[in-house]
């Protein structure tokens, strides 16, 4: 029987465990990405693990998050990140290079490599053939230091793309309609793998929006094969020699398939307040707009880029909307302003941001109160704009710009399709890698710089022997990580945590810091307790390291997201679910509960949880791997790691 490229690329890279749907397997990890809000605590824990230098075949340090420079925080975390690159032996991208996966995609994704990163939307890599996963820091921590990354083996959906999309139709509207069929919970441990003849139709930059936006369906990754038009898109990167052929064999087998056909599809926008609120651009004609943003690491290429140009030029931005423009990379950037598409930006009215992740992240260009914002970027969770009561919308970047012009929704194909402006990818890109700062040989002599705001990562204690304390706090269904460890503004804290962990569900209810830190300083344990797809969106490890800091042991849920599951492993926090789902009902915030003698029970299937306040019991799914028993005992993965080698 043949194989599809999941598995032949997770085969190069196994190091244990057996290839089979829901083993815990553990592989080899190529490459590894940081960005500036994860890195910092990623670098800080791989200096604590104690290594000498970066093992892997390529670390790269990214700066694009914190690039708001208000205060001296985040210049002090560049910094660090800067120096302790240079130090340990990786890649440091400085600030206004570009977005992560933009710059990693163009630069230094390979086919067929592994690549982790501290950042849901690794799987961008996927576009170019990579099994390109997210991660908390640790884990990349421990992935620079040569530690192999262990995972779920997935089950592996192909998607069957046939057709060619249609003139105003784009490659958002392809990952769109995924999100439509699938959601955005119960795909935890599946991989998307795309085939079909309509892949050929398709760029690199294309390819890689619809991997990115699979983070939004909570898939671990998905995959296109590397065929001539990677050949094409490394080429005019300058790095053709790093292209290999990747594709299925005819008669491999799926665990399911499922067809879209391109030329079927319509413009699609996922509608407030999650990206699967999927629905079509015509619904909501001629209402009005408030703001456009276009940019992020989903579509922000050359080619998206050089649309909204041609759609802009010779025309104003709406006098009600306030349109920013964020090029992805100084790549594209530069491109766009050598051939005067900038310009057509600039004469527009559009406001032009920098080539980071500003307003994807809360972090720029909030909308007003209750205003309407058009966006390209990949999540519209409530308030990650910044701004609680805006109503965000995602869509393409030709639905971003015709509603910048027009001042209200507009469905591109109302437009001729004799006036699209199709772009051709070009065949030399303008490649300038000065941002990039490598690493000289032997780091040793230099110094690391840290600013008065960066801390220690904090360790846990060993798991206790009996749990026992409150259900601080209860929350309902798709609680993301956004909701968890709010971004924007409190950015700046990520690299404090007690400082951070004031903010630990600040807009859910805003008591749960000091309600938990006081339960923890009387020597209680805090307990959440939560409905399906809780940890749902980033991978900030924040959202595990700060309740651990507040002293929550266990989160008991109807079912938990996967990067969030492994960060809570790595803090030494007990994911649990419920056996039966309506147990969920039966514990209210402020319950006194017991985990009584969890110590010895760690390796059993089922635990019981005891209510103490209701005086009943329920049961509770654990099942944990021998490694997971172990980072749960040891009280985290950097306990653990101090304990063995990795
Ligand atoms: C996001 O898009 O939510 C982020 C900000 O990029 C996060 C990482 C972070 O919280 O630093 C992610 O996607 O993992
Ligand atoms: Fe940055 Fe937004 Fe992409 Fe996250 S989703 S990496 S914040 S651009």
């Amino acid at each position: 029987m043949g194989t599809h490229i999941v598995e032949k690329i997770l085969s190069e890279h196994l190091v244990s465990g057996e290839l089979k749907t829901g083993n815990e397997i553990s592989i080899r990890i190529d490459q590894t990405l940081t960005q500036d809000a994860t890195g910092t605590m990623a670098f800080l824990q791989f200096e604590a693990m104690g290594l000498d230098r970066v093992q892997n075949e390529l670390a790269l340090s990214y700066v694009d998050h914190n690039t708001v420079q208000v205060g001296f925080e985040n210049a002090d975390d560049h910094d660090y990140l800067r120096t302790v690159a240079a130090r340990y032996g990786a890649v440091f991208s400085r600030p206004g290079n570009g977005i992560c996966h933009q710059l990693h995609l163009e630069r230094f994704g390979i086919p067929g490599k592994t690549l982790l990163g501290s950042d849901s939307h690794t799987p961008t890599g996927g576009g170019i053939g990579m099994i390109a996963m997210g991660a908390g820091g640790i884990d990349v921590a421990v992935a620079m230091g040569g530690g192999p990354f262990y995972m779920t083996a997935p089950r592996v959906v192909r998607i069957e793309l046939t057709g060619q999309l249609r003139p105003w139709v784009s490659a958002k509207d392809v990952i769109l309609k995924v999100l439509s069929v699938f959601g955005t919970k119960g795909n935890v441990g599946t991989i998307f793998e795309y085939g079909g003849e309509g892949v050929l139709t398709l760029d690199v930059p294309q390819r890689a929006t619809i991997t990115n936006m699979g983070a939004e369906c909570g898939v671990t990754t998905s995959v296109f094969p590397s065929d001539e038009r990677t050949r094409a898109f490394m080429k005019a990167q300058g790095r053709e020699a790093d292209w290999r052929e990747l594709k299925a064999d005819d008669d491999a087998r799926y665990d399911d398939v499922v067809e879209i056909n391109l030329s079927e599809l319509e413009p699609l926008m996922a509608a407030p307040h999650s990206p699967g609120n999927i629905m079509a651009v015509k619904e909501l004609s001629g209402q009005r707009v408030d703001q456009v943003c276009i940019g992020s690491c989903t579509n922000s290429s050359y080619a998206d880029l050089r649309i909204v140009a041609e759609i802009l030029k010779g025309k104003s931005v709406s006098t009600h909307v306030s349109l920013g423009i964020a090029p992805g990379s100084r790549e594209v950037m530069l491109m766009l302003a050598r051939e005067g598409y900038l310009a057509d930006l600039i004469q527009s009215g559009a406001r032009i941001l920098e080539s980071a992740c500003g307003f994807c992240i809360g972090n720029h260009l909030s909308p007003g109160s209750d205003a309407v914002s058009l966006r390209t970027s990949n999540r519209n969770f409530e308030g990650r704009s910044g701004t609680q009561s805006a109503q965000v919308y995602l869509v393409s970047p030709e639905t971003a710009a015709l509603a910048a012009v027009e001042g209200v929704f507009a469905d591109p194909l109302s437009q001729s399709p004799n006036s699209y402006p199709a772009v051709e990818m070009p065949s030399q890109f303008l490649v300038d890698d000065s941002l990039f700062l490598f690493p000289p040989e032997d780091g040793s002599a230099i110094k690391v710089k840290r600013g008065p705001n960066i801390g220690d990562p904090p360790a846990n204690r060993k798991l206790p022997d009996h749990i026992i304390g409150e259900a601080s706090i209860k929350v309902g269904e798709k609680i993301t990580t956004d909701h968890i460890m709010p971004a924007g503004q409190r950015l700046k804290f990520r690299s404090n945590i007690p400082a951070y962990a004031e903010y630990v569900f600040e807009h859910v209810d805003s008591q749960f810091p000091s309600r938990a830190a006081e339960l923890r300083n009387v020597g209680k344990h805090n307990m959440i307790i939560a409905g399906a797809s809780y940890g749902q969106g980033s991978s900030r490890e924040h959202a595990a390291l700060c309740p651990m800091y507040l002293g929550v042991k266990a989160v008991i849920a109807v079912s938990i997201e996967r990067i969030h599951m492994a960060n809570l492993f790595n803090f030494g926090i007990l994911p649990l679910l419920f056996v039966h789902e309506e147990d969920y009902g039966r514990i209210d915030q402020g319950d006194q509960l017991e985990l009584g003698d969890i110590r010895n029970r760690i390796g059993e299937q089922e635990v019981t949880l005891v209510n103490l306040t209701k005086d009943i019991e329920i049961p509770l799914k654990a099942g944990y791997s021998s490694r997971q028993q172990q980072l749960l005992l040891a009280g985290g993965l950097l306990n653990y790691t101090r304990e063995q080698s990795i």
